[in-house]
C-alpha cells in the first residue's frame, strides 16, 4: 500500500474493484461520481455564511420541516451528479416524497440510492457541522426497466455500499464498501480527497454517550435506568461517562466512530418510532458502524435486519461501541414496562 498521504478517494475505489473480479466499475464510477457532489456541496456549506444561502426557501418538505435552502441545493446537486452516469435505476432522498426516477434520456444502471442530502440541516446557520449520508444496493428488479420502490426496500444486510461526508472545520468522506470503514481529507488546494483514517476500527467500550436528554420525561424507563446508570460513579466501568451531543447525527456518529461512544434516538411517548429515518439515516450509518467494529439497533433488532416497508420510515436507533451498544439493550430489555409519560403524575 503507496504512502497514505498520496491514496486519493479514486485510487482506494480502483483498488477496492480488484478484490472483485466480477467488478464492472459501474459502482466505482457511482462512488467517484459521489465525491464530485460532496466537493461542490463542501464548497457551498463553506461559504454559507457569505451567500444568500442561509435561512429558509420559505416551503416545507414532506415531514413537515421547513426546508433550508442550502438542503435543497445539497438535494439538486446530488441529483444532479447521480442522474446521467448510466449506474442507477432509481434514487431516494429525505427532501422527496416518492422515488427518484432517473430521466428518460440517460441510461439506466443496476444500482440503487438512497441519500439525505443535509443532514442536522437545523445546525446550518450556526455553522455547526453537518454531513450527507448515502446508501447503495444492487437493484432486484430486471434491468434496463425503471427501478421501484421495491428496489429502495431492501434490508440494510443488503447494501453493496455506504458512507457519509462530514462539513466541518474540514471535509471527510467516510465510505465502506464492505472492506472495512475508511476516511478521506477534502484537500482543498487541489480538491483530492487523501486517505487519512484509514481502516478505522472504533473502540469496543467507551466513556461517551450522546443522547438529547431533554426528552428524559417521556423515555422507556429502562433507558432512563440506562443513563442513570452511565452517571454513576464506578472507577472499574470508567463511569461516569461524559455526555457529548451535537445535535447533527453526522457529527455526533463521526465523532463516536473515532473515539468511541453510543448515540441515542430513541422511541418515546411523543414519537413512538424515534426521529431518524430507517433508509437514508439510519441503515447507511449502521453499515459503516459494524464495519468499524462497532454495533447498531433499535434497542432489540439489528438495524441491518430491520424489513423496511415505506421509503421514510422513521426507527429508534442505538449505535456505536459494541459493549455500550449490547448494555443498553440489556437494561431496555429487563424493563418489561412500556414508555409512560411521568409528567401526568
Ligand atoms: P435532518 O436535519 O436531516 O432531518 O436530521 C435530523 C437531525 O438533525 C439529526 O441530524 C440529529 O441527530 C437529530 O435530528 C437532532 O434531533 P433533536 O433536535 O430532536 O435532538
Amino acid at each position: 500500500m503507496p504512502n497514505l498521504r498520496f491514496m486519493t478517494l479514486a485510487r482506494h475505489i480502483i483498488e477496492g474493484e480488484r478484490m472483485h473480479p466480477e467488478a464492472t466499475g459501474e459502482l466505482s464510477a457511482l462512488l467517484s461520481d459521489l465525491s464530485l457532489a460532496a466537493k461542490v456541496i463542501s464548497l457551498e456549506v463553506n461559504k454559507a455564511g457569505l451567500v444568500d444561502i442561509l435561512g429558509f426557501t420559505g416551503d416545507n418538505n414532506i415531514h413537515g420541516e421547513q426546508v433550508k435552502k442550502l438542503d435543497m441545493f445539497a438535494h439538486d446537486m446530488m441529483f444532479r451528479a447521480m442522474d446521467h452516469g448510466g449506474h442507477l435505476c432509481v434514487m431516494g432522498s429525505e427532501e422527496e416524497e416518492d422515488i427518484i426516477h432517473i430521466p428518460p434520456k440517460f441510461k439506466i444502471g443496476k444500482y440503487v440510492l438512497l441519500f439525505d442530502p443535509l443532514d442536522g440541516s437545523s445546525n446550518i446557520d450556526a455553522n455547526i457541522s453537518i454531513g450527507t449520508i448515502f446508501s447503495i444496493y444492487k437493484r432486484v428488479t430486471p434491468e434496463d426497466t425503471p427501478g421501484t420502490l421495491e428496489d429502495c426496500l431492501q434490508q440494510g444486510l443488503k447494501q453493496v455500499a455506504a458512507g457519509y461526508v462530514i462539513y466541518g472545520s474540514s471535509t471527510i468522506f467516510v465510505y465502506t464498501a464492505g472492506h472495512g470503514a475508511h476516511g478521506f481529507t477534502l484537500d482543498p488546494s487541489f480538491g483530492e480527497f487523501l486517505l487519512s483514517h484509514e481502516n478505522i476500527k472504533t473502540p469496543k467500550k467507551s466513556k461517551l454517550y450522546s443522547i438529547n436528554e431533554g426528552n428524559y420525561l417521556y423515555w422507556h424507563p429502562g433507558l432512563k435506568k440506562y443513563i442513570k446508570y452511565l452517571q454513576e460513579e464506578d472507577k472499574a466501568t470508567e463511569r461516569p461517562y461524559s455526555s457529548r451531543y451535537i445535535g447533527s447525527m453526522v457529527a455526533d456518529i463521526h465523532r463516536n466512530l473515532l473515539y468511541g461512544g453510543i448515540f441515542m434516538y430513541p422511541a418515546d411517548s411523543r414519537h413512538h418510532k424515534g426521529k431518524l429515518r430507517l433508509m437514508y439515516e439510519c441503515n447507511p450509518m449502521a453499515f459503516i458502524v459494524e464495519a468499524a467494529g462497532g454495533r447498531a439497533s433499535d434497542g432489540k433488532t439489528r438495524i441491518l435486519e430491520l424489513q423496511p416497508k415505506e421509503l421514510h420510515e422513521r426507527t429508534p436507533i442505538f449505535i456505536g461501541s459494541e459493549e455500550d451498544v449490547k448494555k443498553v439493550e440489556e437494561f431496555m430489555a429487563k424493563e418489561k414496562s412500556e414508555i409512560t409519560i411521568e409528567s401526568k403524575k
